[in-house]
């Protein structure tokens, strides 16, 4: 059994209770129990005078195990009442506690080390709260020991952010007593648990400290100012209120009212659906880079150290400022020299603008910029391990320029494409390369988008889907594996987007208003007209183009992006578009929009004036959204994506997808796969005669989970017919 906690007394009569649960000592439920029955064995001992609590392998502990919490119906089955004895017994059993933190303490691994009654860590350590990133809160006493010890005003941040502090940090605000290297931790923490047993140092109770807390007329506002900015910004979210709150209860009532008010938030908290939706979020972030058929193969990556980017532009400099940052090699080709100038100037300005956000100093940027080199010739390509084409879409020019990296490159160079709409085959077609051609699409901007799809056709060789998996980690990017298609897993899963949203406004409802429902009442980072603002509506012609010839029978042709084409109105780069744009690039509702509107309208003739159909901000969430959720499910059926927790990961990295929904298909089926069912089919129906059945009609495998019952996150069972 991996998960435990062993205890060792030694001479000096410090008893050492180590946690053992790798790779980041989770807290399992086993391992809690473990820690107890150690921690009692050390209180009850006579030999022992003082205890030291530490973790395995260089590592204090990561927090409660999260995987109990996917297991469990909400709340990883903790029972809150275990917790407040294990607290309290290591804050004021009857010998004094120490931890000697390495590396981290997340979550209850925090909570635990603050219940001690001194901290001692190394360099490098990271210490915070992270349990709002996963729906909950701080069940160990957090919200009340944090505030204790750092000032409630640093305690709300840390929390409400979720953002770590380092052992620098930590040891300034009080957070730890003192730093010591990695090899000094445990006779440092040794020496200062017997000094706490023998009175030459004070035993600190955490729970009971008011010397770092703001006096109450000064915390509440601090409390009230938090609550309105969490409101403000994350109008959906539950539980960083019920965190707020708790924290409030300890500050009016103290520390152990404090406590009863954060289990209790706790139970609230684990038990919706925000809290199931990001521990999902959790795990699949994880999960995309575990492939069947590629990792689990027998085969070993091979690392990436010197990467060829063609073209300069705004994707091939991203791609090339993200490769130099993970410390390849860059070899930027363009076709003249005005070009390669202006690509090697993006870098630059690339990296200044990570110096500018403090993100790093100006001779690590300095650094990273000297990788980065020119050429205008093929001279150097011998030298590459990998290619990432991002040069114009055209597919002539892809194939000439694919047909000569294989004569410049060596045998075993993988050669990519960062294309958004070619097939890769194609790309491949001239070439006797097949096996080593693969999609390594980016999202704008390069180096800063998380997502990667790498796009394999069925002659990419595993080793070279492996080696692109490898490249995507390396460069700190989510990687995805996805199979070749139009539009791939996320441009093709989001085409009826738009579609559905312009489909409404012909039927007669307001642009504006649907913007606002998909922003602020389902939690995108912009509605669908803002957004297509954003891409374009040049792009999104040419794209629709591409969707309308792959899927005719389910495609919903748009007017209204002929029509704002026509008025070239192509969105911000043109200073109008659904919106109109100041020179901040402000977006405003614009009069003028009225007539193209109008237009469109008319020639769909689904709308004949008068009152608007009356639509419901959830209506309009669940209009667009079910026929996302419906090719979503087709994306999983032919097998497009691995899993379908690959694109709940896909759609929250490319299209900000709200991650406290869990992703397209998770929030399918937190909503009910038989409430999308049942809409699409009423909508396939109601359409029919406009010859709209094919846009809403759900696919088999939807159809198939609703009236199975089973969820759309199962995947495609073995055996089954689709
Ligand atoms: C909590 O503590 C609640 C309390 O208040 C008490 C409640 C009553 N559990 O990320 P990596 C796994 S809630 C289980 O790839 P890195 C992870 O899945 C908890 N497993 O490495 C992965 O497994 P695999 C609050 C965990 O170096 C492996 O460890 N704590 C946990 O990039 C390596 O992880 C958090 O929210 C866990 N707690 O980052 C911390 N943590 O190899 C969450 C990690 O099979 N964790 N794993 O894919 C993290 O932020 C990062 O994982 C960490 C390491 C910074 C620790």
């Amino acid at each position: 059994m991996n998960q435990k906690a062993s205890l060792q007394v030694g001479h000096d009569g410090v008893a050492v209770i180590t946690l053992q649960n790798p790779p980041v000592n989770a807290l399992h439920p086993a391992v809690l129990n473990a820690l107890f029955n150690c921690l009692r064995e050390a209180h009850a001992r006579r030999d022992v005078k003082a205890i030291v609590v530490t973790g395995s392998n260089n590592r204090f502990s990561a927090g409660f195990d999260i995987a109990e919490f996917a297991k469990s119906s909400g709340g990883g089955g903790i029972d809150s009442r275990i917790n407040d004895s294990f607290c309290s017994l290591l804050e004021s059993g009857p010998k004094p506690t120490v931890a000697a933190v390495a590396s981290m303490a997340l979550g209850g691994g925090l909570e635990t080390a603050m219940a001690c009654n001194a901290r001692i860590c190394t360099p490098g350590t990271k210490l915070g709260l992270p349990e709002l990133q996963l729906g909950i809160l701080p069940g160990f006493g957090g919200t009340q020991r944090l505030p204790r010890l750092v000032g409630l005003q640093k305690a709300a941040q840390m929390m409400l952010t979720s953002a770590p502090v380092n052992d620098k940090k930590a040891a300034k605000l009080g957070l730890v007593d003192a730093v010591v290297p990695q090899g000094k931790l445990l006779e440092a923490a040794r020496a200062w648990a017997a000094e706490i047993a023998a009175g030459t140092k004070p035993r600190n109770f955490s729970l009971y400290r008011t010397d770092k807390l703001e006096p109450l007329g000064e915390a509440l506002p601090i409390l009230e100012f938090a609550k309105a900015e969490t409101q403000k910004r994350a109008p959906h979210l539950t539980h960083p209120l019920l965190c707020l709150d708790a924290i409030r209860v300890g500050v009016e009532q103290g520390g152990h009212a404090g406590l009863k008010q954060e289990s209790a938030a706790f139970a609230q908290a684990a038990s919706l659906d925000t809290h199931k939706a990001l521990v999902h979020i959790f795990f699949a972030q994880r999960a995309t880079k575990k492939v069947k058929g590629i990792t689990d193969a027998g085969l070993k990556p091979r690392k990436m150290k010197k990467i060829a980017v063609l073209g300069g532009g705004l994707m091939g400099s991203g791609i090339a400022t993200a490769s130099a940052l993970a410390g390849m090699d860059v070899i930027i080709k363009e076709v003249n020299d005005k070009f390669l100038q202006s690509g090697l100037g993006r870098v630059k300005s690339n990296l200044a603008s990570s110096v500018k956000r403090g993100k790093m100093t100006k001779e690590a940027a300095d650094a990273v910029a000297a990788r980065v080199k020119g050429t205008l010739d093929y001279s150097d390509f011998g030298s590459v391990d990998m290619v990432v084409e991002a040069v114009l879409e055209d597919v002539g020019l892809k194939q000439r320029i694919f047909a000569d990296l294989e004569k410049a490159c060596r045998p075993d160079c993988i050669l990519s494409s960062n294309t958004s709409t070619i097939d890769i085959s194609v790309i491949g077609q001239k070439t006797r390369a097949a096996d080593r051609i693969v999609g390594a699409h980016f999202f704008s901007p390069a180096h800063i988008m998380p997502l990667l799809e790498i796009v394999r056709t069925d002659k990419t060789s595993p080793q070279v889907v492996l080696d692109t998996l490898e490249y995507g980690s390396a460069i700190k990017k989510t990687p995805v594996v996805v199979g070749n298609c139009t539009g791939f897993a996320v441009n093709r899963v989001f085409f009826p987007y738009t579609q559905a949203a312009c489909l409404l406004v012909d039927l007669g409802l307001d642009p504006y208003k649907i913007d606002k429902a998909i922003l602020g009442g389902f939690g995108m980072p912009m509605g669908p007209f803002r957004l297509s603002d954003l891409v374009g509506a040049d792009v999104g012609l040419h794209v629709g183009k591409n969707f309308l010839e792959s899927f005719p029978e389910r495609t919903y042709s748009a007017k209204l992006i002929v029509k704002l084409n026509e008025a070239k109105r192509l969105g911000e780069k043109t200073g109008s578009g659904f919106y109109q744009y100041d020179a901040k690039r402000k977006a405003k509702p614009d009069p003028a929009l009225a007539p193209i509107v109008e237009a469109s309208r008319k020639e769909a003739g689904l709308f004949k004036g008068g009152k608007p159909p009356a639509f419901s901000p959830q209506d309009i969430i669940e209009f667009i959204f079910f026929p996302v959720v419906n090719e979503g499910c087709r994306v999983i059926a032919e097998g497009i994506v691995d899993k379908p927790a690959d694109l709940d990961v896909a759609t929250v990295l490319a299209m900000g997808f709200p991650p406290y929904r869990g992703g397209l298909i998770k929030w399918a089926d937190l909503v009910g796969v038989k409430h999308v069912a049942q809409r699409l089919n009423q909508w396939a129906q109601q359409f029919e005669s406009a010859g709209l059945a094919g846009f809403f009609k759900p696919c088999k495998y939807l159809q198939d989970a609703a009236d199975s019952g089973s969820q759309l996150s199962a995947g495609v069972r073995p055996g089954s017919k689709l």
